[in-house]
Order: structure tokens, then C-alpha cells, then sequence
């Protein structure tokens, strides 16, 4: 690993990078989840790398919404386990939220291993491994799932995802809560609720607001507004001054 001296301007990206780096050398993290990553950070750049106030509004409401499902499931990919393992174990462990293992690019190998990681920070149950049950009209391995899991769930938190899940997702009548730095993602735009925001900084609060139990009208927000004022911000921040 390298060293990063405290004081250097980018210390905190560097070492989300090298948590990345590790989780793809013992097998967690695939490629795609590199390249995702790069991706991810050019849209960290243009909100400052901080939680705007949009999102923070848009994670108060998700909590809500996790404190009012019957049966919530927080899926969790290669890139997610590599970032915040601490964070989801503690976050299964002391609200009895289900955690899944589901993954664009499914190896057993991989599902194994993500497991273990997590199970190494702490977290008790987590499912996945068996998958009995498909998401309907969903191709490839992706669409596994536990039937206790994200096949019967109301609501289902999905950081750093792809497009087509999240809509099926949404077409079995679930709750779809994602976190993509990305507003202009096919998951960002498919959500109940997009927390555009660094996975990183966006689970710690998520799990803070949801033991607040924050008082928050959910009904009053409007997803697609929400996003349009983040894409307006975005652009105005770093185009307008020219
Ligand atoms: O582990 P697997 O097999 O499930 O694969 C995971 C990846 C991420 C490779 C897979 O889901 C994938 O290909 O995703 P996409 O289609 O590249 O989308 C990833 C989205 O996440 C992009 O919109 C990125 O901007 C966003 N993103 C990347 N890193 C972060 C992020 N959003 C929040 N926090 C991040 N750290």
C-alpha cells in the first residue's frame, strides 16, 4: 500500500482508491468496479466531495422510508463491501435490516468472499449465497436473489447499481432507494430515491438518520426535482462563472 502523507489535498480520495485497490486484490472488487469508481469520483469533483443539501434532504427521507417498511433489504455489490464494511454490519447488526449479496457480475467465488469481508467487520447475517429466487425479466446471473431477502422485500437500498435492476426492481412494486453520484445514471433516474452522494459519506448518515427517525414528509418529495435541482447546481457551480 502507499503512503499517504495527512496533509496531502487529495488524502481522503486516495484512500478510498486504495480500499478499492485491496478489495480488487483479495477478489471482492472486479474490474468494472475500478472503472465505475473513476467515474464516480469526476462526479464527487463537481459536488465538492460533500453531502449538498439535496442530498442530505433525499437521505432524511430514505430513513423515513426504512422506518416505515415492513421488510427492508440493503443490497450490497462488490464495490459497497470494499468501502463501507463496518458501516453495513453495524448498520444489519443494530437494526435487524437484512443485508444481500447481489452482483452485476456474479461469481460464486466472489459472493463468497464478500460475505466473509463483511462478516470479518462484524456483520452477523448476510444473504446471498443461496439465491432460490429470480427477478423476473432480468437477464444473466444478476438476477438471483434470496427469497427472505430482495425477493420479498418492500424496499430495497441499492448503492452503485445499474440501470436495469433498479427498474425491475420498481416493476415488482418495491421501493427503490440508490445512491449514485451519478444524477443522470438510468438508476438515479429510475428511483424512489436517489442520494446523490459518495457511498462513503451517504451509508454512515443513512444509518444516523434512520436511528434519528427524522421528521420528514415523505410525500412531499419529488424525486425527479430533486435530481433536476442537483444537475442545476451541479452546472452552475462550475460552468457559470465563464
Ligand atoms: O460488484 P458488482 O459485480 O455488482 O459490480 C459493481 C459495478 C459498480 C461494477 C456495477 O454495478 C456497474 O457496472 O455499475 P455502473 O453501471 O458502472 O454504475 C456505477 C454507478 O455508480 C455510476 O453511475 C457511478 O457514477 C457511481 N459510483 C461509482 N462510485 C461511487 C458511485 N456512487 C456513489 N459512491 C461511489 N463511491
Amino acid at each position: 500500500a502507499m503512503d499517504i502523507p495527512d496533509d496531502h489535498p487529495r488524502a481522503r480520495s486516495l484512500e478510498i482508491r486504495e480500499k478499492l485497490e485491496e478489495g480488487y486484490k483479495s477478489g471482492l472488487v472486479t474490474e468494472m468496479g475500478l472503472i465505475a469508481h473513476g467515474r464516480g469520483e469526476a462526479f464527487d469533483y463537481l459536488i465538492d466531495e460533500k453531502t449538498i443539501k439535496e442530498s442530505v434532504y433525499a437521505i432524511k427521507v430514505a430513513s423515513k422510508i426504512l422506518n416505515d417498511s415492513q421488510n427492508p433489504v440493503i443490497s450490497v455489490n462488490g464495490n459497497t463491501a470494499a468501502l463501507v464494511p463496518k458501516v453495513i454490519s453495524d448498520f444489519t447488526n443494530e437494526t435487524g435490516i437484512n443485508v444481500e449479496v447481489n452482483l452485476f457480475h456474479r461469481t460464486e467465488d466472489r459472493v463468497r468472499k464478500i460475505i466473509k469481508f463483511l462478516k470479518e467487520h462484524g456483520a452477523g447475517k448476510v444473504l446471498g449465497r443461496n439465491p432460490g429466487k429470480r427477478i423476473p425479466d432480468l437477464s444473466h446471473k444478476r438476477a438471483l436473489v434470496t427469497k427472505e431477502g430482495i425477493y420479498e422485500a418492500d424496499t430495497v437500498v441499492v448503492p452503485l447499481e445499474d440501470g436495469d435492476r433498479t427498474e425491475k426492481l420498481i416493476e415488482m412494486g418495491k421501493k427503490v432507494i440508490s445512491i449514485d453520484l451519478n444524477p443522470r445514471s438510468r438508476t438515479a433516474q429510475e428511483s424512489s430515491v436517489t442520494i446523490v452522494d459518495n457511498v462513503v459519506r451517504a451509508m454512515p448518515k443513512l444509518f444516523e438518520f434512520y436511528k434519528e427517525e427524522p421528521d420528514v414528509d415523505i410525500d412531499e418529495f419529488d424525486n425527479e426535482k430533486n435530481l433536476e435541482q442537483i444537475e442545476a447546481k451541479i452546472r452552475r457551480n462550475k460552468f457559470g462563472k465563464d
